[in-house]
């Protein structure tokens, strides 16, 4: 019988796109703890997005890309003393790493003015 093999490798080639489908939707999984992630400071003051969700007491490596006019940094608050992760030139974008325990934690920018007109956000650990 010829349409056998045919209709096996139909099966197949289905099989592979729904394994490819799977695998392909890995990268901004809302609730997710990831260990790389980017996040963009817009030219209006703010994170987008501004909630992130990483892994906890694992090395995360933090993008940051900036809009074309302004510069932002990127801190969490009451972590190592409030240390920059990033800071991006506008136009620019800048990548650190940090390992933190599992919380709750509030980040912000520290560029004066960005915090107060809302430049702030949330990072879940877990
Ligand atoms: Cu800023």
């Amino acid at each position: 019988m010829r349409t056998t093999p045919r209709l096996f490798r139909l099966m197949l080639v289905a099989a592979l796109a729904l394994i490819v489908a799977a695998c392909g939707g890995d990268d901004d999984a809302g609730g997710e703890a990831q260990t790389s992630v980017t996040i963009q400071g817009t030219d209006s003051l703010a994170y987008e997005p501004d909630s992130l969700t990483v892994a906890a007491d694992t090395e995360i490596t933090l993008t940051m890309e900036c809009g074309p006019t302004v510069e932002h940094d990127f801190i969490i608050e009451g972590f190592e003393g409030d240390r920059q992760i990033v800071l991006c030139d506008p136009g620019g974008s800048d990548t650190g790493t940090f390992t933190i325990a599992a919380g709750t934690y509030d980040f912000y920018c520290s560029i004066p003015g960005h915090r107060e007109s809302g430049m702030e956000g949330v990072l879940t650990v877990s």
